[in-house]
């Protein structure tokens, strides 16, 4: 583990290295994130901010525990510091006491308290800008800097006395005895649309102690210019809140008047940049290492040119067939989804035709380079170095009811195949059917009652069988154990001309080799998209059945 120091100790570390820390004002973990990804040192938790979050005024109409919540939310969301705005530190020196111990405890790097009278109110509110006496605010500081746990945690005292009228000398007065007091640093505040007064604060200012400026009103002066004049930290305290709430109020008022929101689409956040400042990519990268798998892999291979099947050119617009949309989803989609329910997590798409079309959520996609020549047991064994366990294939064409793929997945056997007895009722297809014949179930008198679901011996699997003698279809579903995983690997050494092989020649290799290969039996429940009439055919039927089982 690395050793990390405290965030007060980064920020210590900062005043020490920087010309000058320019921090940012928020009021929640994205304002916060926003802060540190513009290359900011450090975030100000402001009163301003929070207070207007909840709508109400900057005048500790909030609880303590309210701002400390805000400010640890933003902690918790950057690796920045965090320097907390205390207003007057929530009553008297007792309460600065419970204060500084709830704000240190959370993380935060620093606090700013100001002296003022509680309950103060914001710095730019006219009226009311009541100061404390100095000696009860230098015992504030005290008690504060009594208080700290961690050495590097710092304490800013905040002078108001310009904000109140008070001037110049008011100001050095008070500043000069809150350091006396233990203050780490010395906030000038002023509402001067100029700098000049802060600027003259600062040539008077002897101490070694930093001097701060929250340049509200004089907001053309640059970081370099208080720099030099100085100062060694610049907070920009409430910028964040006031962009976001006119980008806001304009957004909502475009909404309003066009009754749609196609006037503001381009001008706001996507919602994929949304999910990255929420951190789910990461979130999904740790679900996958994470989260518990069933050790079950699938393979789909996806690689073949689609081109060469019947009218389907024009729907498919140059993509693979698994990108082909049937009901508002595309097939791939539909696969990973059912994969996915059954606990199947690990998928792993074989691309070859224009690989980089594919889009499939949650899904590895492996290349093919050599589709255009190679048979289907090279697109499905390009996967043979993520293999382990368990793996099922799917041919990337059929679309099938998740029944089937539970009962595949509970198939005691090495190897079982998804064979459908049903082939023969299904209307013709322009296509060399997977042909499989299977144990006669005649033979058996016991299972003259045909039950469905149940496990066959596959004997021959291939296209060129007889359809009089075959008996099953393979869907294109496969399912291999560890066990049969191990045989399939051997077979395919032994395969005589692997890139020409599709996947029946290796699955009758395997039975050749003595290889006990399984049928799970189905009757309908799936269907193949071969051709543009499949397409048009399941797609009659999603649409009158709205997407329940295909048959
Ligand atoms: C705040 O951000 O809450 C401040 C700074 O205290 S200012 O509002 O500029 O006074
Ligand atoms: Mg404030």
């Amino acid at each position: 583990m690395r050793f990390m120091h405290s965030k007060a100790k980064v920020l210590r570390e900062l005043f020490k290295s920087k010309e000058i820390v320019r921090i940012v004002g928020a009021h929640h973990g994205l304002g916060a994130k926003l802060i540190e990804r513009n290359g900011f040192d450090g975030i100000w938790a402001s009163g301003l901010e929070i207070s207007t979050a909840y709508a109400v005024p900057d005048a500790n109409i909030l609880t303590m525990t309210e701002y400390l919540h805000a400010a640890s939310v933003m902690n918790d969301a950057v690796s920045i510091p965090v320097i907390c705005d205390c207003d007057t530190g929530y009553g008297n020196s007792s309460n600065v006491q419970h204060m500084i111990k709830k704000y240190e405890a959370a993380g935060i790097a620093a606090a700013v308290i100001e002296d003022k009278i509680f309950p103060k109110v914001n710095s730019f509110v006219p009226g009311r800008q009541d100061l404390a006496s100095i000696e009860e605010f230098m015992g504030k500081i005290e008690a504060a800097k009594n208080t700290q746990k961690n050495s590097d945690f710092m304490v800013f005292a905040r002078v108001e006395a310009l904000i109140a009228g008070w001037g110049l000398e008011e100001a050095l007065r008070r500043a000069y005895a809150y350091a006396e007091a233990g203050a780490d640093g010395i906030v000038i505040h002023s509402k001067s649309k100029t700098p000049d007064e802060i600027f003259e604060f600062a040539s008077k200012w002897k101490s070694k102690i930093p001097l701060v400026v929250i340049p509200t009103t004089f907001y053309g002066t640059t970081a370099k210019t208080f720099a030099e004049r100085g100062f060694k930290m610049v907070i920009y305290a409430n910028q964040g809140l006031r962009a976001s709430m006119k980008a806001m109020d304009e957004t909502f008022k475009s909404i309003q008047e066009a009754g749609s929101t196609a006037l503001v689409e381009n001008k706001i956040s996507s919602m994929k940049e949304v999910f990255e400042i929420q951190g789910m990519p990461e979130l999904k990268e740790n679900e996958e290492r994470f989260s518990k798998k069933t050790g079950i892999q699938a393979v789909i291979p996806a690689a073949g040119d689609p081109r060469r099947l019947a009218g389907f050119s024009e729907i498919l617009n140059d993509k693979p067939l698994c990108m082909l949309e049937i009901g508002g989803k595309t097939l791939i989609d539909r696969q990973v989804d059912i994969l996915r329910s059954c606990e199947v997590k690990d998928v792993y798409v074989i691309g070859g035709y224009q690989a980089d079309k594919i889009k499939a959520e949650s899904t590895k996609i492996l290349k093919n380079p050599d589709y255009a020549t190679s048979g289907t047991a090279w697109s499905v064994m390009s996967a043979k170095n993520y293999l382990k366990n368990q793996c099922v294939f799917v041919y990337s064409d059929i679309i099938f009811d998740r029944l089937i793929l539970d009962q595949l997945l509970s198939s005691p056997h090495a190897i079982t195949l998804v064979i459908d007895r049903a082939y023969r009722t299904l209307p013709p297809r322009e296509k060399k059917l997977d042909l499989v014949i299977a144990e006669d179930l005649a033979k058996d008198s016991r299972s003259r009652r045909l039950e469905l679901n149940t496990f066959k011996r596959v004997l021959h699997v291939g296209q060129h069988l007889d359809r009089q003698k075959a008996n099953y279809e393979f869907i294109g579903m496969a399912f291999f154990r560890e066990e049969g995983l191990g045989e399939l690997s051997e077979a395919w050494q032994a395969l005589p001309c692997p890139e020409k092989a599709d996947l029946n020649d290796l699955l009758q290799l395997l039975i050749d080799r003595g290889v006990a290969v399984h049928g799970l039996e189905i009757e309908h429940g799936w269907s193949e998209l071969h051709s543009l009439d499949d397409f048009k055919r399941v797609k009659a039927h999603f649409e009158k059945n709205s997407g329940a089982l295909v048959s």
